[in-house]
């Protein structure tokens, strides 16, 4: 794809903030290619924006970004009259070579053109015209007298990777629906599209299942709270309606972000252990005990009895009617299989399977799951944990434990999302300890994030295909409010976002922290609570 932009004679101006007359162009992600031209057009209340068909419901979405801060909706139009200047949306198929996510977006004093072969190509061309406005654009409050300049430009553009993610943990904290969709809005501002919701967790189960509603009605309200045990801080408790639910994978898509549901298993599980203790081991002692002693009694690993297996099929099953991600999440990481070791139940079924021991237990119970989602059209991804064993072929890996299981992965010719702890985690510290809000740990300072190359020289040539992406994790152990999420999360995210769009050669921290300084500016206007630079 590459080639094609190259053969279109495009000057590579990759990182310059130019300062030709018409204002600096200061992009996160860095595009392909930006050929800088003098002049501008300017965007007043009497600016046009045109597009038909399909191309019309994207530049709806120009016009509602831009309604809050203009104080009234620019009405899309069909077509312009001569002479009259406007901003032009339109697909067209001879720019597939740039694939379903690329545009072109040329800016003459007289027009402003967003081409794409796929309107989520016209997307991100909204996006990129955005951040080529003033950042006052992006005020949540009308803009008296607006004239705002965009700097002529021609910029042709499409990502490095089709997997740019974030993960959210609402099963540690949960995240109010409205808090969701804000954040939806900020990544779809970076070209993000995928956004994975870890749903189920020992601290929390927050999505409803029909079928089982003690999932809700028990496993969401655990009394679970890492800093604040004597009860003085944030609620924890909560889960999505299924309407709640649609909601949010709906606004994603209108964003073209895909949420990736993930249901943890085996591991992770004491929630839905509390709300059905027949699903963990020793289930009758369970069962005894009060909801909230047994959560502090479960060990968070289900039994996988044939019964167990039955029960996440049934909650996939809710889980596909409600998500179409083509991607399900199973967890499958840090499962404490030795409990089954010493279980004398899991003892017989292993025998009765004919498995050598629980690491065999472990890939029979993820290879039933990966057999029904396939069957359904769905594709099972889980954390690199699921490699012991073996695996089906269909089955992609997250790789967190540093890169090695998605090299492996890959190498063995499974699809891969990288998201290392070193390079991915922003649940760590981002300086020293002491001048941070508490963390879980760690320490990912923005440069090291930047730093980060998701095709590990070990992976080889023909194998780089199967890098799906990149994906960078918000676990919510210590993350329990909006602002703190947000502080956790950018300016990082802004670091990986460049990572999974921008062309590899054109990796430049200097050059980014010069654009950021200006795009943090933009997250200042938003009301976005990120960590100041050093
Ligand atoms: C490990 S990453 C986990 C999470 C924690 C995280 C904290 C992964 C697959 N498992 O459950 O929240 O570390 O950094």
């Amino acid at each position: 794809m590459l080639r094609s932009v190259m053969a279109f004679g495009v000057v590579l101006v990759l990182g310059l903030s130019s300062r030709a007359s018409g204002g600096d162009i200061n992009v996160i992600p860095q595009p392909v290619a930006v050929e800088r031209a003098d002049g501008a057009f300017r965007v007043t209340p009497s600016t046009r924006i045109v597009a038909q068909g399909a191309a019309a419901v994207e530049a709806k979405k120009l016009a509602a970004a831009l309604a809050p801060a203009m104080g009234f909706v620019l009405e899309p139009t069909t077509s312009s009259k001569p002479g009259e200047r406007a901003i032009e949306m339109r697909l067209d198929d001879s720019l597939s070579t740039l694939g379903a996510e690329g545009y072109e977006l040329r800016v003459t004093p007289e027009q402003v053109a967003i081409v794409a072969a796929q309107p989520a190509g016209l997307f991100y061309g909204i996006q990129t015209l955005r951040q080529l406005l003033p950042a006052a654009v992006l005020r949540p409050t009308r803009v008296d007298d607006v004239a705002w300049d965009v700097p002529c430009v021609r910029i042709t553009d499409h990502p490095r990777f089709g997997w740019r993610g974030l993960l959210i943990d609402p099963a540690r904290h949960f995240i109010a629906k409205d808090d969701v969709l804000r954040f939806l809005d900020v990544m779809a501002l970076h070209k993000f599209n995928r956004l994975q919701i870890h749903l189920t967790d020992n601290e929390g189960w927050r999505i409803e299942i029909k079928k089982y509603p003690q999932l809700t009605e028990l496993g969401s309200q655990m009394d679970w709270n890492l800093r604040h045990r004597d009860g003085t801080g944030p609620r924890c408790f909560g889960f999505y309606t299924q309407d709640d639910i649609r909601q949010i994978v709906q606004y994603a898509a209108d964003r073209h972000i895909t949420i990736v549901p993930e249901i943890e298993m085996p591991f992770h599980a004491g929630a839905e252990i509390v709300a059905y203790p027949e699903l963990g081991i020793a289930p009758d002692r369970l069962a005894s005990l009060e909801p909230q002693k047994r959560w502090r009694e479960t060990s968070g690993l289900v039994a996988p009895r044939p019964q167990t297996v039955i029960f996440f099929q049934d909650v996939l099953t809710e889980v596909m009617e409600l998500f179409p991600s083509r991607h399900i999440h199973i967890g499958g990481d840090e499962a404490n299989i030795e409990l089954w070791t010493n279980d004398p139940e899991m003892q017989a079924q292993m025998k009765r399977l004919q498995l050598k021991d629980a690491h065999g237990l472990h890939s029979w119970f993820i290879a039933q799951m990966d057999a029904f989602l396939s069957s359904h059209g769905r594709r099972l991804v889980g954390w690199d944990e699921i490699l012991q064993g073996g695996l089906a072929p269909g089955v992609t890996v997250m790789s967190w434990r540093g890169e090695q299981g998605g090299i492996a992965a890959a190498n063995a010719g499974h699809d891969v999302v990288m998201a290392p702890t070193s390079h991915t985690y922003f649940d760590y510290y981002q300086g020293p300890a002491a001048s941070e809000p508490l963390a879980i740990g760690g320490n990912l300072p923005l440069a090291q994030v930047y730093s980060y190359d998701p095709v590990p020289e070990a992976i080889a040539p023909d194998r780089v295909r199967h890098v799906l992406g990149v994906q960078g994790q918000l676990w919510g152990e210590f993350i329990a409010t909006p602002a703190h999420r947000y502080y956790m999360a950018y300016p990082r995210a802004a670091a990986l976002a460049e990572i999974g769009w921008s062309a590899r050669e054109a990796k430049d921290y200097e050059q980014f922290v010069s654009r950021l300084r200006h795009h943090l500016e933009r997250l200042r206007v938003l009301g976005i609570t990120f960590r100041p630079l050093d």
